[in-house]
């Protein structure tokens, strides 16, 4: 009984653990195709008792986003370089206790093989970010996405 216990709140533990800010395929996937359109989802979920306010996310290079679903509830913000592509996100709204937020754009892959990096910055409302850029691999590790 304790030990089944003991399992279930591990399983509970894991299961929030497992749950960072990501960046994936639309379908799920941690890699794509050199040179192709592809669909990104950003997938951010609160992990404390107080709500996510702001999300954003560092574009890696060679990438070119160009569109994003509209995700009601929220602003967009973006900057752009001298070339005139997406380097930066920064979407505005909230994510309360218990709740994910997922963002979709489109972007023409590299032409060339090799990973994407994404870094994203979570903040929430009591000031505090959490950085999902592999600085702290274990806390907070970057999503890659292999491009073949
Ligand atoms: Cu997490």
């Amino acid at each position: 009984m304790i030990r089944s216990v003991a399992a279930l709140l591990t399983a509970a533990l894991l299961s929030v653990a497992a749950a960072h800010a990501t960046v994936r395929t639309e379908s799920g996937l941690s890699e794509s195709k050199v040179g192709v359109t592809e669909t990104y989802r950003v997938n951010v979920p609160t992990e404390k008792e107080i709500s996510t306010t702001q999300i954003r996310l560092v574009v890696p290079a060679g990438l070119s986003i160009t569109r994003f679903q509209v995700t009601p509830g929220f602003t967009r913000t973006v900057t752009r370089n001298a070339d005139g592509l997406v380097t930066e996100v920064i979407w505005k709204g909230r994510v309360a206790l218990m709740e994910y937020a997922r963002f979709f754009f489109q972007a023409r892959n590299p032409a060339a093989a090799g990973d994407l990096t994404w870094k994203i910055y979570q903040t929430y409302s009591d000031g505090s970010v959490a950085a999902w850029d592999g600085q702290d691999p274990e806390k907070g590790p970057a999503s890659v996405v292999t491009v073949k």
